[in-house]
């Protein structure tokens, strides 16, 4: 699993074990319910890279998007965007390999970063990826909230509760969105949803936000762009 040195960050969400600052979140998830959906202006491709000192240096906030190979990190992206190709999306695992950051409304920067375990990866890719995504995620001060996709048809998998727990002991703030949800039934996707919650708070005091999406239906979307706008809104920028 991704190790790193210790992080600068300051964080809205608890690590395991340690209290949950909930009012933060929870004036943020109520503010996102209340306000009208942040509109989607412009967004274009900025940069790629490895290196996080290369990303761009403007200071403005900026929201990444992770989860393991293939679960929809990019449609996503382009979901929330209303941009087919913004993001480079493959049936494939492992297309996206670099840091790449998008500007949206000339404000705000949405991040699209590599997968983690990606089987056909070699180790020598793994570990290098690992490194660089390590140090973006734990070195970026603009890094406002970093999404963690899970895919809504499986079970909970433990390198996904993994990456969760060391994104908690490194104090980086994250959320939830458990992806693809027209490919299961509402049924099987509630079962998955309490299953996921029962092991969580196995190991946290409770849960951070938690969103369902379609990149398909666009289900999701203005809940994630309302959190997003409601999450700015409560820094100062
Ligand atoms: N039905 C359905 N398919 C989806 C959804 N989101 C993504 N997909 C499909 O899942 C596959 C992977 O999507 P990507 O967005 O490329 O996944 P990724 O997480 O960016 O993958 P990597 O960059 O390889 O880590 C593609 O075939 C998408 O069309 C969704 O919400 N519903
Ligand atoms: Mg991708």
């Amino acid at each position: 699993m991704l190790h790193a040195p210790c992080s600068n960050q300051s964080s809205t969400l608890h690590p395991p074990n340690t209290e949950f600052k909930a009012k933060h979140h929870t004036n943020i998830v109520l503010y996102s319910y209340l306000c009208p959906i942040m509109k989607i202006k412009t967004a274009t491709f900025v940069i790629s890279n490895t290196n996080h000192t290369l990303c761009p240096t403007d200071g403005k906030p900026e929201f990444a998007f992770i989860g393991r190979s293939n679960v929809g990190k990019s449609s996503l992206i382009n979901m929330l965007m209303e941009q087919k190709n913004l993001a480079k999306t493959s049936g494939r695992p492992g297309k996206t390999q670099l840091i790449n950051h998008f500007i949206v409304n000339e404000q705000w920067y949405v991040v699209d970063l590599p997968g983690y375990g990606y089987a056909k990866a070699s180790k020598v890719q793994r570990e290098k990826w690992e490194k660089f995504i390590v140090d973006y995620l734990t070195k970026r001060a603009p890094l406002m909230n970093v999404f963690v996709l899970l895919d809504s048809r499986l079970e909970p998998q433990q390198i996904d509760l993994d990456f969760m727990n060391w994104c908690g002991s490194k104090e980086i703030p994250f959320s939830m969105i458990f992806t693809k949800i027209d490919k299961l039934s509402s049924s099987a996707l509630q079962k998955n949803l309490a299953k996921y919650k029962k092991v969580m708070l196995q190991s946290w005091e409770a849960l951070p936000p938690v969103f369902t999406t379609s990149s398909e239906s666009a289900f999701g979307r203005e809940k994630i762009l309302n959190y997003i706008e409601a999450i700015m809104s409560d820094s100062v920028y």
